[in-house]
């Protein structure tokens, strides 16, 4: 999912997200209720209508946006007190609230009210938090009235695995649509969330959606979808493309660098995209160096591409039954050793 924090994928026009196969995108709940609010989206026809995007939006809840931007002042049973981080502010985030907010702006998935800790948060706190997520997801489940929405919930737990299936088992049983992991890429080394993955994974219903909520690089979704992850968000292709750093299938390619100034050649010579058919690399850091708003954004709309042509040729390699070659063969290419 291409991620539109604040009702846009920053830089990019719906058509063009539609135009390089973009199905869905994810909105927040955070950014939204602070600005313009949820109540005025809602009076304007809902968040769709409200940034004219016509396919399915996921919303995000919002507490871990309250937990990672704003100054959070109290985290009680009944929800979080924290401060805005664009006027100051303090406002309340309840299981209650997120739901309300997600049912005004009108997505068609909405995310329960988690707490987030940090990767190696002490166990007590891990423990507490997990307990909480649960609480609170089933504070959520209670509150949500939209037939239109489908709910998911999030599982927590850090590294400990004992603790995710027991956060699993508990969300289960209250018989969500779809679930996701929460709590990775939150401070532990790519290669403990690799490690951790299958085992968290095998514990979700697997003719429900697995979601891992904000992961991460294409290596990373490749590890997710080994383990049996079907949905990824990430800022990523979208905050990389802005700083000049784009995603191909012989890695990574920084645009500002000198050696790119007199290059004709397209950005990856292997991308059907809009950006790597019209544009050369010199170009490209032509734009930068003057900073030229349109570097931006196609940086961000190749990158985009890139990962949705990434999922659109997992998801062959999947149906004809050679993921594993796949897999590695995509490993060596990007570190250069195909
Ligand atoms: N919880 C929620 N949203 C999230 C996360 C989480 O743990 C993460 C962690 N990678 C990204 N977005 N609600
Ligand atoms: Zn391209």
């Amino acid at each position: 999912m291409p991620v539109g924090t604040q009702a846009t994928v920053k830089g990019i026009t719906p058509d063009q997200l539609a135009a390089f196969g973009s199905r869905i995108i994810l909105g927040n709940t955070y950014h939204l209720t602070l600005r313009p609010g949820d109540a005025l989206i809602a009076e304007l026809g809902g968040l769709h209508r409200f940034m004219s995007w016509n396919g399915p939006i996921l919303t995000d809840s919002g507490g871990y946006q309250v937990f990672s931007l704003a100054d959070v002042r109290k985290i009680t049973d009944a929800g979080a007190t924290f401060k805005s981080h664009i006027d100051g502010k303090i406002l309340d985030l309840t299981p209650e609230r997120a739901v309300e907010i997600q049912q005004n702006l009108g997505s068609d998935i909405a995310m329960v009210l988690d707490e987030c800790p940090p990767a190696k948060a002490p166990d007590a706190v891990m423990q507490a938090a997990v307990d909480r997520s649960i609480r609170w997801a089933e504070r959520c489940k209670a509150a949500h009235t939209r037939k239109d929405q489908a709910q998911f919930a999030i599982i927590q737990g850090g590294l400990d695995i004992k603790l995710r299936q027991r956060c699993a088992e508990a969300l289960v049983a209250m018989d969500f649509p779809g679930y996701a992991q929460g709590g990775f890429s939150v401070g532990e080394s790519p290669e403990e969330m690799a490690a951790a993955l299958p085992e968290c994974v095998d514990v979700m219903p697997t003719h429900k959606p697995r979601y891992l909520m904000g992961v991460g690089r294409p290596q990373d979704l490749l590890a997710g979808v080994a383990s049996g992850i079907d949905m990824f968000d990430c800022v990523m292709p979208t905050r990389n493309g802005r700083n000049a750093m784009a995603f191909t299938n012989s890695g990574p390619v920084r645009l500002r660098n000198a050696q790119h100034r007199r290059d004709p050649a397209p950005l990856a010579s292997d991308c059907a995209c809009y950006t790597c058919q019209h544009f050369s690399r010199a170009y490209l850091h032509h734009l930068f160096h003057v900073e030229e708003m349109l570097g931006p954004t196609l940086v961000s709309l190749h990158n985009l591409a890139f990962y949705l042509d990434l999922m659109a040729r997992t998801r062959s390699a999947i149906a004809a039954g050679r993921f594993a070659e796949f897999h590695a063969d995509c490993l060596a290419r990007w570190s250069g050793n195909a």
